[in-house]
């Protein structure tokens, strides 16, 4: 497969005035007819040819301006149609028939049980009709769509209808018009029997808005959460960005069969079900905050995607990294910030992280790719809302929000590049950011490294830090980047006044307590004045950029920092360093079969957080979760090689003595959080149902009561966040009986609710018994599974491969199988799902005495007849 790179763009040779498109659906097929009012591009090459994407098309007929084309005036292959001389004003008329009802890679037309619906972002159009292709040619869209009156009553398109038409034969039309310009990959179809839920809102410019959302009938009662949170997203927008929605309508439609969470399609967002559906008694606090969270993410899309897209893929993060960081701030807005920061922050560690200590780093702008849906990644994704997150830091809000006002004002209706966000940012800020462009283009995890001196008799604190940053592949020297070093000093009575010596930088802040550095260099230091007495540094609060933090903490410090600190961020990371360096210790004191012993001052300082009912719940619950196994396989890769067996066991026994030390103090918190107030999914609910959750996790480890606990909290729960968090500590911990009848039970209880039969799945692929394997080799043959389906592969096999480390790196490498197994099975129809399956196989090299037995796995597929080009780019690189 050919590699496209990101400097070989060229500007289209054709722009598009007008997309006029009619489909007819049909039981089998359905027939495309498109009609492209094309004009040459004055930018481009005078000679050069017109191109249309195409794939698996059958093309009915081509003419030009009402002339049938000639063969020899067009050439084909299986990607591209080629027409030579082409006027440079003409009208392309196409009809194309395909198969959506076979289309099973669920990108272009395809359908999702009874319904049709589409999915094209990034090169899915090319799967509907022959079209260019690319995000910057952006057209008016006027769409007629043309089906079967009774099979699927709701036609839906962009834009605004046109009163609906009764054809012969039992079918019916409906016209959409679109009026802003946009690229095919916002072009979104729908057809089906579909109900809705319907508000309104009405903007900062008074214009009302109708707003819907389409499910199928059984699904109506559960869309209220969605559109609250629809709402909150438009209001939000209007406050923090300045940005109003420029439709009359707004519909989001709910699709079961879909590859990703949702997509942004101008005034017609089509979401995956498992993120827009919920109702208490079935979805749990997380699944509530997906919701919202994605709901606003498309939402913000809007402007951050739509009004103002790409120019080409490589700029991918343009939108997606912009709009994640809008999407956080919303979120820590309607809930809890610091708790929405940790979760942020742990998943940029444990996978982003990763991504860039591994085969597939790439910079937040990509240089190449062969295969464009590979890198829908947590590196554009999250490490690219990072990048967002530092321009912030270091500009303020007040001058960001002037960045942001400037580049939807300027670049209104256009598509464009990395580089014009980051120039609207400085034009409007007057802030030079020529150094910070680096976070764009240099891959891998920059490593901090921090240390302190006191001087007692000036009173003076020096900091010094350095910077460094891995080789990645095809980038073997890193420059030193801006980073941007958010901190406090910490003192014995609070977080001491700061007051950095005369000419240094390290903007003056409102509270006197803060500071931001800017480390530009490898190496700086940094002299703070009128220090009494030696501080504990607090260092990087709030996580102000994503990189490594080594600073030489004493476990007092530690404690210190967890129990004082200002900052929410840095409480909670003392406390998972603390947690790493006792596991560290444990795994060492396990290898080397000698007495483990934890460290008494973590224990306490766990204690002293279980007793304190002013703290916040939500804190407390994240300060008593241990750093995940496959985090702390990624810190060993680095380290040797990770033993996957002697981290289980070590996590393990440290949960057991957490949990023995404290019996008392969990069942006293577990009791203290207990409520009668009728569920609803706010911060402070959500923080409580947490913390007595995971008491009831500790407790159920400890032994027989808290197993009874757990029982009768699943009897009687009448939340799921409870019943599922009940179901997994009997799952974990429980004997093999208590399990099997609660998960039969779990089964027989909700087994019409897809959603939940999800869950279930994924407890069961999740759960760390001798013959989990076994169970899901079983469970691939279960009427619960479907291998068609993304959300059940993904809650199956990928909960097995990404969260049951000790079984998926079974010694006999069955896991490895299995999860090979799949992937061999998938290819050939979602390669998309194939590709992003194979993760962590691509980590063979991190694991000691397991490596060579994953390898084997992917040059088994590499050796497949045929491969897709999605999954060829990750065996590539994985295997180089
Ligand atoms: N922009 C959307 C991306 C997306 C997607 C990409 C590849 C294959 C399927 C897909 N479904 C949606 C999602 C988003 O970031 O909002
Ligand atoms: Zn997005």
């Amino acid at each position: 497969p050919k590699v496209i790179y990101r400097k070989e763009y060229q500007v289209p040779a054709f722009l598009l005035e007008r997309t006029e498109l009619t489909f007819e659906l049909f039981e089998d097929h359905a027939v495309v007819t498109s009609q492209l009012h094309l004009r040459r591009n004055p930018e481009a090459d005078s000679g050069a040819a017109l191109e249309l994407n195409g794939q698996e098309l059958e093309l009915l007929e081509i003419a030009i301006d009402g002339r049938e084309l000639a063969p020899d005036e067009y050439h084909r292959d299986d990607e591209l149609l080629t027409i030579a001389r082409a006027p440079a004003q003409c009208v392309l008329r196409c009809r194309t028939r395909i198969h959506p009802q076979d289309n099973t890679s669920l990108e272009g037309l395809y359908k999702s049980r009874t319904m049709f619906c589409t999915q094209c972002e990034a090169e899915g159009f090319r799967k509907i009709t022959y079209f260019p292709d690319r995000p910057d040619v952006m057209s008016v869209f006027d769409v007629t769509i043309e089906a079967d009156q009774a099979l699927y009553p709701v036609l839906l398109s962009n834009g605004n209808p046109a009163p609906p038409e009764a054809l012969a034969n039992g079918r019916h039309r409906v016209r959409w018009h679109d009026p802003h310009p946009k690229p095919a990959y916002l072009f979104a179809l729908v057809a089906g029997d579909l109900h809705y839920v319907e508000d309104r809102f009405r903007t900062c410019g008074g214009r009302d808005v109708t707003l819907r959302i389409y499910v199928e009938e059984k699904d109506l009662d559960k869309c209220a959460h969605a559109m609250d949170s629809l709402i909150q997203s438009m209001r939000w927008d209007e406050e923090t960005y300045g940005r109003e929605y420029d439709l009359d309508i707004f519909n989001i439609v709910a699709v079961d069969d879909f590859n990703m969470g949702a997509m942004e399609n101008k005034g017609l967002n089509i979401f995956n079900s498992s993120c827009v559906l919920c109702r208490p008694d079935i979805t749990t606090d997380a699944g509530f905050e997906r919701v919202q969270a994605i709901v606003a993410h498309e939402y913000f899309h809007n402007w951050s995607g739509n009004r103002v897209t790409c120019r080409d893929w490589f700029q991918l993060s343009l939108k997606e990294g912009f709009t994640v960081f809008r999407d956080a701030e919303f979120s820590a807005d309607m809930g809890s910030r610091t708790v929405k920061r940790i979760e942020d922050v742990s998943l940029l560690r444990t996978a982003q992280f990763a991504e860039d200590a591994g085969p597939m780093a790439h910079p937040v702008r990509p240089d190449s790719f062969i295969e464009i849906s590979n890198f829908y990644t947590v590196t554009i994704y999250e490490k690219g809302a990072e990048v967002v997150r530092m321009i912030h830091t270091l500009l303020g809000p007040d001058l960001f929000r002037q960045g942001s006002d400037l580049y939807f004002e300027r670049h209104d209706g256009q598509a464009v590049t990395c580089e014009e966000f980051v120039r609207a940012m400085e034009d409007a800020s007057g802030v030079d950011l020529s150094q910070f462009r680096l976070w764009y283009s240099q891959a891998g995890t920059p490593r901090l490294v921090a240390s302190g001196h006191y001087d007692a008799g000036a009173a003076r604190y020096t900091l010094t830090l350095r910077q460094s940053c891995p080789a990645t592949p095809g980038q073997p020297h890193k420059e030193p980047m801006t980073i941007p070093v958010a901190l406090g000093l910490l003192g014995t009575a609070g977080n001491l006044p700061l007051r950095l010596a005369d000419d240094q930088p390290g903007g003056e802040t409102a509270d006197n307590t803060h500071r931001v550095l800017e480390l530009s260099r490898e190496e700086q230091s940094f002299c703070f004045e009128g220090v009494m007495e030696a501080p504990v540094p607090a260092l990087l609060r709030g996580f102000s950029a994503p990189v490594t933090l080594e600073y030489d903490y004493s476990t007092a410090d530690l404690c210190a920092l967890m129990s004082r600190e200002a900052d929410g961020f840095v409480r909670w990371d003392a406390s998972q360093q603390l947690a790493l360096r006792v596991l560290s210790d444990t795994q060492g004191q396990l290898a080397a079969d000698s007495a483990v012993v934890v460290e008494p001052q973590f224990l306490e300082a766990l204690g002293a957080l279980l007793a304190d009912p002013d703290l916040d719940p939500a804190m407390v619950a994240e300060m008593l979760r241990l750093p995940a196994e496959g985090y702390l396989a990624e810190l060993a890769a680095g380290q040797g090689g990770a033993d996957v067996d002697i981290i289980h066991q070590a996590r393990q026994m440290l949960r057991s003595t957490i949990a023995s030390a404290h019996a008392d103090l969990f069942a006293d918190c577990y009791q203290r959080l207990v409520t009668s107030a009728p569920f609803a999914p706010t911060a402070e609910q959500i923080g409580a149902r947490s913390l007595r959750n995971m008491c009831l996790d500790y407790l159920a480890l400890d032994g027989a009561e808290g197993l009874q606990l757990a029982q009768s909290q699943f009897d009687t729960a009448t939340n799921m966040t409870d019943r599922l968090a009940a179901l997994q500590a009997i799952a974990q911990h429980g004997p093999d009986q208590q399990r099997d009848a609660a998960l039969a039970r779990f089964y027989a209880d909700w087994e019409q609710e897809t959603l939940v039969v999800n869950q279930w799945l994924q407890v069961q692929a999740a759960m760390p018994v001798a013959d989990a394997l076994e169970r899901v080799r079983a469970l691939l043959a279960h009427p619960a599974f479907d291998i068609r389906n993304p959300n059940k592969v993904r809650s199956l096999i990928g909960a097995f491969s990404n969260a049951n480390p000790v079984n998926f790196h079974r010694a006999d490498g069955e896991g490895y199988r299995l999860l090979a197994d799949i992937i061999e099975q998938l290819d050939s129809r979602n390669p998309q799902i194939a590709a992003r399956l194979l993760t962590p196989l691509t980590k063979w090299r991190n694991y000691r005495g397991r490596g060579e037995q994953m390898r084997a796995q992917l040059q088994r597929l590499a050796a497949m007849p045929t491969v897709s080009r999605d999954v060829y780019e990750v065996l590539d690189k994985a295997l180089a």
